[in-house]
C-alpha cells in the first residue's frame, strides 16, 4: 500500500472544521446507517445532532447524501462526459440503451447546451428535483470542458440547483480549483482499493502523462491521485462521498481498510455497492465469471465498516442519464424531442413553494417516526433482553410511506426492525409483477427470492395469488398499514409479530439467504456516480 500522506488530519481540520465536526459525532454515535446524518432522520430541522447547520444545509435536500431526503427529493444526471481515462474490469459503457438500468448506460449523449436545456425542462416539471449530477457515462473530469461548461450554464439558468459530480479521481487534484470555482459542493470519488496490488486486479490500465500505464504502476498512480484529491477537497470544504464496488475475493475485506483510510482523509460518506457482472454486459469481470456479492455479503461488509466513515445504503446505482427519485427513472419523459415540445418556464418561486410543502410532509414523517420510536421504546422497556431483529420489505412510492401496490413495485426498501427501532438497510430491485392489469405469476419466484431474508412485506395492497405465494414461502404479506409512515408501520407490525409469537400462534424462524439479482438490484458497471 502506498504511504501517501499529503496533509495531516490536523491540517484538514484547520481547513474545514465544520466538515470534521459533522463526521466525528455521527461516526462516534455508531449511527452509520442513515446516510451520514447521524440521527438526522429523527433530528431537528436545524440539523441532526452534532451536525453543523452549514453542513446540514448542503445535505438536507440531496437524495444521495441524506437517506431521509431520498424519500422526498429527486436528482438527475446529464450524459455529457463520454470519455474515460482509465479502464475498470467492471465497466462496459453502452449508448442508446433504454432497457438496462445501471451506471455507464445512456440513451442519448448530450452537448452542454442540450444538457442545460434538459435540466431546466426537468426542473420546471419536477420541482422536487434539487440536484444535478454529472456521472458519466465516462468520467466527469476526463471531459473537463464539457463538464464545466454545463455547470457554468446551470449556475446562470438554474441557480437553486445543487451541483454534483463523480469521478474515478485520476484527474481530480488538478481540477480542484475549478470544482470550487463553480460551487460544486458534492463530489463522489470511486475508490476500490488503497493497496495497488489489489488495484492491479481491478484496473487493467490508466491513461497517464500521454501514455497507457498498466499493472501495479497504474494502480499506484491512481491511488496517489485519489488520496490527494480527497484530501484537497476536504481541505477546501467540499463534501465527498466515496463509492466502492464490492468484488468478492478481490476487495471484500480490503474495503474495511478503504473505509478507514477515507474517513481519515475527511470523506463524508462511504457507499459500498455490489459488483454487477452479467456476462451479457460484456465487462471483463462478466466475461471471466467473477461473481457479485449476495445481499448478505454486502450487508456484512457494510456492517463491518460501521463506526468508520458513515455509510450510504440507499444507492440505486443509477444510469448516467437518470431522472427522478432514486429508484425511479423518468428519463424517457425528457428526451430531446420531447423537451422541444414542452412549454418550459423556470419559475423559482413555484419551485420554492413546492419544496416548502415537501418539507412539511418531511417534518410530519420525522415526527411520526419519533413517536413510533418512543412508543416502541416504552413497549420494549420490560423486554430488555429482547434482541430479536428482523428484516421487512416495504413497497413505497416515496414520501416515506407504505403507499405502493405489491404488483407495481420494481424495488422494495429493506428495513431492519427491532423492538426499539426500524432502520433502513438497503433495497432490492425486482421484476414488475403487474403487467398491464394482470399479474405475471412467472415473476413471483424471483421476487420471493429477492426478499427471501425478510419476514414480512408491507404493501398498500396485494392480490390473492401473490399473497398465497408469499405466505407459502414464509413471508407475511401485510396491507394493514397502507399509507402509514414506514417506521411506524414496521414497528407496529414487529410488535404484533412478537405478540403472536409470545401467544404461541406463530413459531419464530430464521429466514434464508436472499439472492441479489445481477443487473437489476446490483446496478451497474460504473461506480463513479
Ligand atoms: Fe448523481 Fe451521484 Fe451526485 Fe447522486 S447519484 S452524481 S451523488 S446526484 Fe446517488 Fe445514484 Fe448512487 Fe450515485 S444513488 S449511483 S450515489
Ligand atoms: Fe471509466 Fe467509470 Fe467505466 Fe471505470 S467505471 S472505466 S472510471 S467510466
Amino acid at each position: 500500500m502506498s504511504n501517501t500522506a499529503f496533509v495531516t488530519i490536523g491540517d484538514l481540520r484547520k481547513g474545514r472544521p465544520a466538515v470534521s465536526r459533522a463526521i466525528e459525532p455521527a461516526a462516534a454515535s455508531g449511527c452509520a446507517s442513515s446516510g451520514g446524518e447521524g440521527k438526522a432522520s429523527c433530528g431537528s430541522s436545524a440539523g441532526p445532532d452534532g451536525m453543523p447547520a452549514e453542513i446540514w444545509a448542503k445535505v438536507k435536500d440531496h437524495p444521495c447524501y441524506s437517506e431521509e431526503a431520498h424519500h422526498h427529493y429527486a436528482r438527475m444526471h446529464v450524459a455529457v462526459a463520454p470519455a474515460c481515462n482509465i479502464q475498470c474490469n467492471y465497466c462496459n459503457r453502452k449508448y442508446d440503451c433504454s432497457n438496462e438500468s445501471r451506471p455507464g448506460v445512456v440513451s442519448q449523449k448530450l452537448t452542454p447546451e442540450q444538457a442545460v436545456k434538459k435540466v431546466v425542462a426537468v426542473a420546471s416539471a419536477i420541482p422536487q428535483m434539487t440536484v444535478l449530477g454529472i456521472a458519466g457515462p465516462g468520467d466527469a473530469l476526463a471531459n473537463p470542458r464539457k463538464t464545466f461548461h454545463t455547470f457554468r450554464g446551470l449556475q446562470q439558468r438554474a441557480p437553486d440547483i445543487k451541483l454534483c459530480l463523480s469521478t474515478n479521481g485520476l484527474a481530480l487534484p488538478e481540477m480542484v480549483d475549478e470544482i470550487c470555482q463553480y460551487n460544486i459542493d458534492h463530489v463522489t470519488i470511486t475508490i476500490n482499493m488503497v493497496d495497488p496490488e489489489v488495484g492491479a486486479k481491478i484496473y487493467p490500465w490508466i491513461f497517464w502523462d500521454h501514455r497507457r500505464v498498466t499493472g501495479v504502476e497504474a494502480a499506484t498512480i491512481l491511488h496517489r491521485q485519489q488520496m490527494r484529491g480527497l484530501e484537497m477537497l476536504t481541505a477546501r470544504g467540499v463534501l465527498t462521498k466515496i463509492n466502492s464496488v464490492l468484488i468478492p475475493g478481490i476487495n471484500d475485506e480490503h474495503l474495511i481498510e478503504v473505509n478507514r483510510e477515507v474517513k481519515k482523509r475527511g470523506a463524508f460518506l462511504h457507499n459500498i455497492m455490489p459488483l454487477i457482472s452479467e456476462a451479457e454486459h460484456g465487462t471483463a469481470f462478466g466475461l471471466t465469471g467473477q461473481r457479485g456479492p449476495t445481499a448478505q455479503e454486502l450487508k456484512a461488509v457494510q456492517d463491518a465498516c460501521m463506526g468508520g466513515a458513515n455509510l450510504m445504503r440507499h444507492c440505486r446505482q443509477c444510469r448516467a442519464d437518470a431522472v427522478g427519485l432514486l429508484g425511479e427513472d423518468r428519463s424517457d419523459e425528457f428526451t430531446l424531442d420531447r423537451i422541444e415540445q414542452m412549454d418550459v418556464v423556470y419559475d423559482l418561486d413555484k419551485r420554492r413553494a413546492y419544496q416548502a410543502r415537501v418539507e412539511s410532509e418531511r417534518q410530519a414523517q420525522r415526527a411520526a417516526k419519533q413517536l413510533a420510536i418512543e412508543a416502541a421504546a416504552h413497549d420494549a422497556a420490560g423486554a430488555a433482553a429482547d434482541t430479536m431483529k428482523l428484516l421487512v420489505a416495504v413497497a413505497t412510492e416515496g414520501q416515506g410511506r407504505v403507499n405502493q401496490h405489491f404488483g407495481h413495485a420494481t424495488e422494495f426498501q429493506i428495513y431492519e426492525v427491532s423492538a426499539r427501532e426500524a432502520v433502513f438497510v438497503g433495497h432490492r430491485r425486482v421484476d414488475l409483477y403487474c403487467q398491464g392489469g394482470y399479474g405475471e405469476d412467472e415473476q413471483l419466484p424471483s421476487i420471493v427470492s429477492a426478499i427471501n431474508d425478510c419476514h414480512a412485506v408491507l404493501v398498500a395492497k396485494i392480490g390473492a395469488c401473490p399473497r398465497d405465494e408469499l405466505q407459502a414461502a414464509g413471508i407475511e404479506p401485510v396491507d394493514a398499514y397502507a399509507h402509514e409512515f414506514i417506521e411506524h408501520a414496521a414497528l407496529s407490525w414487529f410488535a404484533d409479530y412478537r405478540a403472536r409469537v409470545a401467544r404461541g400462534e406463530l413459531h419464530h424462524q430464521r429466514r434464508g439467504d436472499a439472492r441479489i439479482r445481477q443487473g437489476a438490484y446490483t446496478g451497474g458497471a460504473e461506480a463513479a456516480a
